[in-house]
């Protein structure tokens, strides 16, 4: 089944500058902001700029550039936070919730930072 993307979601009228978001970090491909509705201490959403529904619509037609800078983004915010384990901090969880299994809500590609608290086990 072919990708289709709805460009009346939320994220793409942020991107638009249609409505406010609380911006944390901007890169050529990418936009990262805080959530709405904190589920942690720290939860920022990082996405990418392109027109992608999900993990996968973007692992399979995304350039590559956008795929580096995607992931490098996800890094960087994590360290502007200061939630690195690899320079002494307690951590972070990634999330990115795809199709309605994955209880997704917003159908275009975001990948949820949440740290600040020890985060609970994975349970479905
Ligand atoms: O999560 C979608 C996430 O998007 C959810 O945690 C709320 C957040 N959200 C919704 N609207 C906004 C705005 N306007 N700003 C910031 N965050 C927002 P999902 O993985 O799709 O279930």
């Amino acid at each position: 089944m072919p990708y289709t993307y709805d460009d009346q979601n939320i994220f793409a009228k942020i991107l638009r500058g249609e409505i406010p978001c609380n911006k944390l970090a901007e890169t050529e491909h990418c936009l990262a902001f805080h959530d709405i509705a904190p589920q942690a201490p720290q939860h920022v959403l990082v996405i990418p700029k392109g027109a992608y529904v999900n993990y996968d619509h973007f692992a399979s037609t995304a350039s590559d550039a956008e795929i580096v800078d995607f992931t490098r983004a996800v890094a960087s915010v994590c360290a502007q936070l200061g939630v690195c384990p690899s320079e002494g901090a307690a951590g972070y969880r990634l999330i990115s919730n795809a199709g309605p299994d994955g209880m997704q809500e917003v159908p275009h590609l975001h990948v949820h930072i949440l740290a600040g608290t020890r985060i609970g086990p994975l349970t479905v």
